[in-house]
This record gives C-alpha cells, sequence and structure tokens, in this order.
C-alpha cells in the first residue's frame, strides 16, 4: 500500500441505519425450469415458442439462470455480499400453472424454500406477485384486458399471503405495471403485441384495480407486514421552458409516471390524464365501486425502480389523423445534445433523477415510506474485463452505483423517506427479449460453463458498502 492511499476507508456518505442494502430479480428472468417442477407456461414461454427470433441470439426463457436448482448456493453467494434483503418475484403460473383453481404443491414449495434459506442467512425477502408474467391459459382469455383475471390475481395474491405471509413481511403487488400495458399492447415489445391504446388503457385499469383488490386481501387476512408496489418511475424533463415543452412534458407525466402513482398512493387519477382520456373518448371499461376500492386500498410502501429520465418537447409535426393513437400524440422525445449514454441498452444515465423523483414523492406524495427496487446498469461484452483471476472487473457499474447513490444521501438529507437501495440485478440474468445480451449482476452468470457464479468487482465493492452502511 502506498503512503498516500488512507489506511482507513473514510466514509463520506453515510446511511441511515438499518438501510436495506440488496438486489433485485424476477422469476422468469431467473429461475430457468420453465417447463419443470409442474409450472404452467407463461406468455414468456408461449412467445418464444412462437416467435424465437424476437429474443437476442435466439435466447428463450426456459432455462435462464437457473435459480430454481441453484438458489441456496446464490443465497448464500448473496449473504456472502452481505445482502440485508433481496427482492424476488413469484411465478404465477409455477403456482397456479392454469393461473387459477388448482394449486401446484411442488411450486408452492420451492418459494417455501427460497423464502426460508433466505431468513436462514440473514436476509429480508421481499416477495412480488407479478412480473410481467402472465400465466399462459390467462392470457388465452385476454389477459389484463379480462376483468376475470383481476379477481384470479387477487385470489392468487391471497393464497400467497396465506403459505408465506408468516415471513415474508414485505410484499409488493406489481412490478413495473405500466410495462405490460405499453409493451403489451402499444410499442410491440412485449406479448400479445397488439398495438391499441384502448386495450392498453383498459389493461392498466385492471392492473391498478388488482392492486387496489390484493391490498384489500392483505388488511382483510389481517397481514402484519408492509404491502407495496413497484413502479419505474421516469421523470420527464421538458427540453425547454417554453409553455409548449412544459406542457408536453406535463402530459408525458401524467401518461407513463402519474397513471400508476397517483392511484396506488393517493387513490385517485390523475385530473389531467383523466381529462385527455375522456376528451379524446378512451376512459376505460369502469363498473360501480372500483373507485371507492381504490381510493380506500393505497400502498404502504413505493419501490421506485429508476434507470433513466424521459426528455420530451412539444411536438414538431402532427401526427396522420388515421394514424393508431399514442400518447405520443402529445410530445415528441428530445434527444439532449451530449447526454451521458449507456450505449449498450441505448438509455440515458442522468444521476440526477433519482434524487427528483424522491424529492417528488416526497413533497407530492405524502413523503411515502420507499426505496430503490432497481437501479443498474446493462453491459455487453463484459467477459472483456475478466482478469487472471477470474474477477470481472466492473469499474463503470461501481461508479454508477455510486453517483447514484450520492442524490439518494443527498435526498435522504432534505428529509426523503427513502429506506434502502436494491440493484438490478444480483447474478446476471434474461433480459426479455434481450436475453442475455446486457450484463447486470454483481455476480456473473457464465452460460459456457453451465451458468458458473463469479462475484464482479462491483460485488465485492458493495458489500463493503453494505457493511459501513456507506462510502
Ligand atoms: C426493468 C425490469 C427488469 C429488468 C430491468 C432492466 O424494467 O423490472 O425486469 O429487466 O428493467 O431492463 P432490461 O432487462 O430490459 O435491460
Amino acid at each position: 500500500m502506498s503512503k498516500t492511499e488512507p489506511q482507513l476507508e473514510q466514509i463520506q456518505y453515510r446511511f441511515p441505519n438499518g438501510f436495506w442494502w440488496g438486489s433485485a430479480a424476477s422469476a422468469t428472468q431467473t429461475e430457468g425450469a420453465a417447463a419443470e417442477g409442474g409450472k404452467g407456461k407463461n406468455i414468456w414461454d408461449h412467445w418464444y415458442e412462437k416467435e424465437p427470433n424476437r429474443f437476442f441470439d435466439g435466447v428463450g426463457p426456459e432455462k435462464t439462470s437457473r435459480f430454481y436448482e441453484t438458489y441456496r448456493e446464490d443465497i448464500q453467494l448473496m449473504k456472502e455480499l452481505g445482502h440485508h434483503s433481496f427482492r424476488f418475484s413469484i411465478s404465477w403460473a409455477r403456482l397456479f400453472p392454469d393461473g387459477k383453481g388448482r394449486l401446484n404443491k411442488e411450486g408452492a414449495a420451492f418459494y417455501n424454500r427460497v423464502i426460508d434459506e433466505l431468513l436462514a442467512a440473514g436476509i429480508e425477502p421481499f416477495v412480488n406477485l407479478y412480473h410481467f408474467d402472465m400465466p399462459l391459459a390467462l392470457q388465452q382469455i385476454g389477459g389484463w384486458e379480462n376483468r376475470q383475471v383481476v379477481d384470479h390475481f387477487a385470489s392468487y395474491a391471497e393464497t400467497c399471503f396465506r403459505l408465506y405471509g408468516d415471513r415474508v413481511k414485505k410484499w409488493f403487488t406489481h412490478n413495473e405495471p405500466i410495462v405490460p400495458a405499453e409493451g403489451g399492447y402499444l410499442y410491440d415489445f412485449h406479448y400479445p403485441n397488439i398495438v391499441d391504446f384502448q386495450k392498453a388503457v383498459q389493461v392498466a385499469y385492471h392492473e391498478i384495480l388488482s392492486n387496489a383488490k390484493a391490498v384489500e386481501a392483505y388488511r382483510r387476512l389481517g397481514g402484519d407486514g408492509k404491502i407495496g408496489i413497484i413502479l419505474n418511475l421516469t421523470p420527464s424533463y421538458p427540453r425547454s421552458q417554453h409553455p409548449a415543452d412544459v406542457r408536453a412534458s406535463e402530459i408525458a407525466d401524467a401518461f407513463f409516471n402519474r397513471s400508476f402513482l397517483d392511484p396506488a398512493v393517493k387513490g385517485e387519477f390523475p385530473q389531467l390524464l383523466t381529462d385527455i382520456l375522456k376528451e379524446e373518448g378512451y376512459l376505460p371499461v369502469m363498473e360501480e365501486g372500483d373507485l371507492e376500492l381504490i381510493k380506500n386500498h393505497t400502498v404502504d410502501l413505493l419501490g421506485i425502480n429508476y434507470y433513466q429520465p424521459r426528455r420530451v418537447k412539444a411536438k414538431e409535426h402532427l401526427p396522420h389523423p388515421d394514424a393508431p393513437f399514442m400518447p405520443e400524440r402529445f410530445f415528441d422525445h428530445y434527444e439532449m445534445p451530449g447526454r451521458k449514454m449507456n450505449r449498450h441498452r441505448g438509455w440515458e444515465i442522468y444521476e440526477k433523477g433519482i434524487y427528483d423523483i424522491l424529492i417528488n414523492v416526497k413533497e407530492n406524495y405524502g413523503n411515502i415510506e420507499c426505496f430503490i427496487s432497481e437501479n443498474g446498469m446493462g453491459v455487453e461484452g463484459e467477459e472483456r474485463f475478466r482478469g487472471e483471476d477470474g474477477m470481472i472487473r466492473d469499474d463503470y457499474r461501481i461508479s454508477f452505483i455510486k453517483e447514484h447513490l450520492k442524490w439518494v444521501h443527498r435526498a435522504i438529507q432534505e428529509g426523503a423517506n427513502v429506506k434502502g437501495y436494491h440493484l438490478w440485478t444480483f447474478m446476471d440474468n434474461w433480459s426479455w427479449t434481450n436475453a442475455y445480451k446486457n450484463r447486470y449482476g454483481f455476480v456473473s452468470v457464465n452460460l459456457d460453463k453451465n451458468g458458473e457464479r463469479t462475484i464482479k468487482k462491483s460485488g465485492y465493492w458493495f458489500k463493503k458498502v453494505a457493511e459501513n452502511n456507506g462510502f
């Protein structure tokens, strides 16, 4: 060690006691064993069978990172990295192969083992119920388009609370519920690849209703933990302060953030969004009592996923009058010159965005208890950073996390009620249609060596951050 190097690490950014350091993952992206253990098919299994070409390098969801087999070893690695908490999702089709009716006992037992193993390792399980993975049998009756699916979801949620609620104290109804609506019904990046604004609105509305019904079930059963929702909040920045640019950003914000944030946290829909849907003739079909149910069943805890901002400007060209109706009828995307990019994923990196979200939640959403439930950097070709000792030196990921954490720290100093930080993700996993193109993990997964795990430099760094409660 050189003389100039400090002997003791200086902690410049210290976080509140008990801050939750950990990571997040989802069932379809990690478990593999897609056709094993009695699991039913979900939309990913089905879509891949139909159109394998839609997936990077033709890699599908059948094996992914094999967590179904290796969860014990993986949880030991989490422990080694000093994780306090870990969020995973339950695969609806593993628990209910048809989405409803018969419970698959083998699937139920698997999640029991995962939960017990986490607890034995001193890691708190955060359990999410829906992460983009509609059981195929329910998609065949319309998925979230069909109101019956809302009730099937509520009974699935209730089953989970009964099975695991004695040990799981942090529940989440949905992860990024806007994604199934925009991916599946507007922008063609999720099954069923429909482009239909009216259906997208109905899907989103049903997801919101299903959140309220699950919250209702949790409270009715006397759940003694917290129930929340995880939203991807993308702050909408206008190109300029010109009123037309500002208006464009407010509308984008209403469509993409407030659409879920307002009903989940405040129990009501933003007026601006309701006005637009009414005026354009796209209000969803609702039933009597729905709005009251939503009003009375808001979440206790908000998970915030943050990757990138959304920059917009006033429209420059009017859309063709016959073109399908899209949110982009009200704004254009704006490519800010000189923006910092993660070119592998094509996403802008704007660290201050995380602070802006937290301050918005503090000021406009009653400072609800929240945490960063996902943040991370997907990088292609990380093997080139592997040293002779076998470790991937992902310094770019360490600085990505640090720069975001500095802003989280500042928000805390200004009173934001943020309780933790979870990286996306623990170990490299299957990124939907990007499959294994971009790697996000603290731990690498070598697909050529039967999924061999090795801890990356960021994993060791994060371990110290968790131990020191700061950096
Ligand atoms: C979020 C999802 C995750 C994860 C992550 C990274 O939207 O909740 O499931 O995949 O984004 O994005 P991607 O995998 O598309 O690169």
